[in-house]
């Protein structure tokens, strides 16, 4: 038969987020399920994204998956259920001038070939996760021809990881905890497109590039057990910073969106040191640059309040995910430009530095 000779494959791009109302506790660890809402603005993909192909082919006779050209296991819960939630959602296709007709009931029994690259360091705080399993999941339901819409997507790459649910959409993204105990509506939706607000410069200081050594899935499942901030936080704190961010978002206000950033990245880390035993994001334990590392996050969120407090109003909003890169949000170009001089004057470029991404030993800026 002629069934082993073709291949059918879709090539996806999906840009990693950042998130201004953090997202860290989730209710259901299976689910993903989390204690609050979170916010997020979608990087443009120039920088920070993920490409991913996902290949069927009747000849392939296992899953198989190569992420950076290296092959990886495929065995995990979270890959597995996103695959499976996909599978139930697959359609009948058929290309006719290619003489490839794939029914229904054949995806069960067709095996895959994924390979993903990321174009920027895998698991070091830079939400590589998000970019990764939004891009897998919108792959595959393109593939399988399924016919969801973005929101609906976004509650099955939330079951890859939670923060992926958000990367399903650019410009400002919402990911809404939900109600149902199965998480049918704990799903992203967009709050304002990418041409909205694109005054917005943002600039990613790469403090150090090693994998961080706490993933987000057990220091937030830590977090949960033994903060007590944590619940303040997710109870009293996030609800009411929801409502004054999608309201400084709508309004392009740039004063509050910062001051609720900034606040809300603090809050994060502060959970963080709420945890018993306490994690430390902004710096790796295991390693030399400890104190460099602290110190280089210390200094620019100062530089960062300095400033601001000295212009009368926010200027640039800082805020840390789960390792020590800072991510700057410049109100426009010309202070984007202002704040990278005024990196460039606290971490002097060495004589061999690479201008085009800015690296300063383990320290570069996108
Ligand atoms: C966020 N982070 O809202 C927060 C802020 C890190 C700090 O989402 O267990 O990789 O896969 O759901 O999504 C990182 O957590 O965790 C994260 P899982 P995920 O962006």
């Amino acid at each position: 038969e002629e069934s082993g000779k073709w291949v059918l494959m879709v090539t996806a791009q999906t840009p990693t987020n950042i998130a201004v109302i953090k997202y860290w506790g989730k209710r259901d660890e299976t689910l993903i399920l989390p204690v609050n809402d979170s916010i997020s603005v979608t990087l443009d993909p120039d920088h920070l994204c993920t490409t991913t192909t996902v290949a069927v082919s009747p000849s392939f006779d296992h899953d198989r998956m190569w992420l950076n050209a290296k092959e990886i296991s495929l065995s995990g819960g979270r890959f597995q259920n996103c695959l499976r939630e996909i599978r139930n959602r697959a359609c009948d296709f058929e290309d006719k001038e290619k003489g490839i007709k794939i029914e229904k009931k054949d995806w069960e029994k067709l095996h895959l070939h994924i390979a993903s690259y990321n174009n920027f360091p895998t698991a070091a705080g830079l939400a590589s996760s998000a970019a990764g399993f939004a891009c897998l999941v919108f792959a595959l339901a393109k593939l399988m021809n399924a016919k969801e819409d973005q929101s609906q997507l976004s509650a099955i790459a939330r079951q890859g990881s939670g923060s992926a649910c958000r990367s399903l959409f650019g410009g400002f993204v919402k990911w809404i905890m939900g109600k149902d105990e199965k998480g049918s509506d704990s799903l992203a939706v967009q709050l304002a497109d990418e041409e909205h607000w694109n005054d917005l410069v943002i600039v990613i200081a790469v403090v150090s590039s090693r994998q961080k050594e706490t993933s987000s899935t057990s220091g937030m499942r830590e977090s949960v057990e033994t903060s007590l901030l944590l619940q303040h936080r997710a109870k009293e704190v996030v609800p009411k910073r929801i409502v004054q961010m999608e309201e400084a978002i709508k309004n392009r206000d740039f004063s509050s969106f910062a001051q609720l950033t900034c606040a809300d990245s603090n809050q994060f880390h502060a959970v963080c040191l709420d945890t018993s035993p306490p994690i430390f994001y902004m710096n790796d334990t295991s390693h030399r640059q400890f104190s460099t590392n602290m110190e280089t996050c210390f200094r620019i969120i100062s530089c960062v309040e300095k400033w601001n407090r000295s212009e009368g109003s926010p200027q640039v909003a800082y805020t840390f995910d789960a390792g020590p890169n800072a991510v700057l949000i410049a109100r426009n170009k010309k202070v984007a430009a202002q704040l990278l001089q005024r990196l460039l004057f606290i971490f002097p470029p060495s004589s061999d530095t690479d201008l085009n991404s800015y690296v300063i030993g383990d320290k570069s800026i996108l």
